[in-house]
């Protein structure tokens, strides 16, 4: 322990932390733009290159006062700080204010006005005027992907999107480009996005302090099709949206919305409000049957789950040799089109081509999985438009919709009953606890009385269970983040992984944590709030199996046959290759 001084208090604080943290301990703020430190995420950006959370220091020895960036500045034995000082406090402005002057004017229209980091920092620090006009750096738009929007212009080379994509998805798309004055993060040679292997995973968007990544909105598209008196609009909200869409009407995250959101969209107009929790209790129904098939025949083991299309395009591009390993499922809101264009337009009389199915994800990656060759060659599109969880906020706001004044409303029928078992695939082990209900019981011929299965769940990237189903031990993996993805493809590739069932998840703690999500900025807590949330909600579910669901039983007794029959296969499952 050492002895220091801020702003005239003594405190004693642990050697090598920083003058940051030093301060956060003794309860005063020091404003941050590039700096991240989030340890469960595993994201630490310390660039130091912003210099907003400049601090004077002064030597003791000799009353020599000097400016240094708290972030990487660690703290010695007598130091004295002070963080309120003219000159720090003229500091931080100063470098707020360059950074402006050379950023686009655009807050009114800009995709990020009020939740850009740059802003808030802006009025924080009481800036008034920027007193350096002159050029400003004018690269266009890259709109390449359909997926994500790269707006270099915006960029203001804090380098946490960097930090993202290479340390913690491991993916390495983003890095500096330029320099001086043109620099800004991109991908290698300033690539179209869309030509890189970028997974859209949208982890770069979520912690992107301004708007220089950001989704590609169609909200307007919706708009356009709930407006046309010929079209029969239907709309599937993700099991991850219900505990984070409050967020953004100033409720507290993990807040169970489920019943409001449904009346929004019934208030815009929508001809049905369903679930994609339904598409989720039909995934179970296939990849269970799909893991006892593979363990009672020898087939390929591990198993591993499907659902998230940025992992999926992590596979293809990374380790494209194991691309047979994951399971055949389409993943469950393409599921859910898929029956929405079949099974509900014959029994509603309905002409396919007329249904427009909207998906309202927290996954920014949805947006490009939607259009993969694969899952619209030979059947039109399965899903017709997807939105973020933000993208659907803004659409509530633009209908001049109150929505915490909302009432409860219940999802139409059928294709709206959905299970505990489909509520916790949003958060990182859900599917595979899901998964792992159903087997159970399928396997065994027992009813299974305790369905919460502890060893499956958590908050850290990378974990190791095993269940006990009669006598086999099934071995199970859980991953999310792409780079903890990595370790366990490598070990598959290596022939040592000791795995039968492994659940992989793009986003740092599954889907709660998607790109499309409120966002968090830079707020672990948020993250956990809402996992506890999806817990609840699975709690309070009547039924907690998706094999039990009895609208699904009916949806293979009228139509599908037997799951994994061949129907099924033909409806629900595919191939994925680039
Ligand atoms: Fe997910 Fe899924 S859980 S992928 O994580 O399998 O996006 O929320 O909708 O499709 O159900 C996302 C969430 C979501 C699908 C389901
Ligand atoms: Fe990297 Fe994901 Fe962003 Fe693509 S979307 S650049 S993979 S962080």
């Amino acid at each position: 322990k050492i002895n220091i001084e801020i702003n005239g208090e003594k405190i004693i604080v642990p050697e090598g932390i920083t003058v940051l943290e030093a301060s956060h301990e003794l309860g005063v703020k020091i404003p941050t733009l590039c700096h991240l430190d989030l340890k469960d995420l595993q994201l630490y950006n310390k660039t130091a290159s912003c210099r907003v959370c400049m601090v004077e220091s002064i030597d003791p020895r000799n009353d020599n006062k000097r400016l240094v960036p708290s972030c990487v500045t660690k703290v010695y034995e007598g130091m004295v700080i002070k963080t309120d000082s003219v000159n720090a406090i003229t500091a931080r402005r100063m470098a707020v204010e360059l950074l402006l002057s050379n950023h686009p004017n655009e807050c009114f229209t800009c995709p990020k006005n009020l939740e850009c980091e740059l802003q808030a920092l802006a009025e924080e620090l009481n800036v008034r005027e920027i007193r350096w006009e002159g050029e400003r750096m004018d690269y266009p738009k890259d709109v390449s992907s359909d997926a994500i929007v790269k707006d270099a212009n915006k960029c203001i080379y804090c380098r946490r999107c960097e930090t993202g994509c290479n340390e913690v998805q491991t993916c390495g798309i983003l890095s500096g480009i330029g320099r001086g004055f043109d620099a800004f993060v991109g991908p290698a040679f300033n690539m179209p996005m869309v030509e890189t292997s970028c997974t859209y995973c949208g982890q770069c968007v979520q912690v992107c302090p301004t708007a220089a990544l950001t989704e590609m909105f169609h909200t307007d598209k919706v708009w356009e099709a709930l407006n046309d008196p010929d079209k029969h609009v239907i709309v599937q909200t993700a099991p991850a949206i219900r505990v984070a869409l409050g967020e953004l009407f100033g409720m507290e995250a993990g807040t169970i919305v489920t019943g409001k959101m449904v009346s929004a969209l019934k208030r815009m107009g929508f001809d049905g409000v369903f679930d994609t929790d339904f598409g989720a209790d039909l995934t179970i129904m296939e990849e269970a049957s799909e893991l006892i098939y593979r363990l009672e025949n020898n087939k390929t083991l591990p198993i591993l789950t499907n659902c998230c299309p940025a992992w999926v395009k992590f596979i293809e591009h990374q380790f494209p040799e194991l691309i047979h390993v994951p399971s055949t499922c389409k993943s469950p809101h393409i599921m859910f089109g898929t029956i929405a264009k079949t099974y509900y337009a014959e029994k509603n009389k309905l002409d396919p081509d007329n249904i427009v199915v909207v998906s309202i994800m927290p996954c920014i990656a949805k947006k490009a999985e939607a259009k993969r060759p694969e899952l619209t060659k030979d059947e039109k599109n399965n899903v017709d438009i997807v939105v973020t969880t933000r993208e659907l906020g803004a659409m509530i706001k633009e209908a001049g919709i109150k929505f915490d004044a909302l009432p409860d409303s219940e999802f139409d029928s059928p294709l709206g009953e959905t299970t505990g078992a489909s509520v916790i695939f949003g958060t990182a082990g859900g599917v595979i606890e899901a998964a792992v209900r159903t087997a159970y019981e399928w396997m065994t011929g027992e009813e299974l009385e305790d369905v919460e299965f502890e060893q499956l769940r958590g908050m850290d990237g990378l974990r190791k269970a095993s269940v006990l189903i009669g006598d086999k031990e099934l071995k199970i993996g859980i991953a999310s983040g792409l780079g903890n993805a990595r370790i366990i493809l490598e070990e598959i590739r290596e022939g040592i992984s000791e795995y039968d069932a492994i659940e992989i998840m793009a986003c740092p703690g599954g889907c709660i944590g998607g790109g499309g999500q409120p966002y968090h900025h830079g707020n672990r807590e948020v993250i956990k709030k809402r996992k506890d949330a999806i817990y609840d909600e699975d709690r309070r579910k009547k039924i907690r199996k998706s094999h039990e669901n009895p609208e699904i039983i009916k949806l293979y007794e009228e139509y599908l046959g037997k799951p994994f029959g061949e129907k099924a296969h033909k409806l629900l499952h595919t191939h994925f290759e680039e």
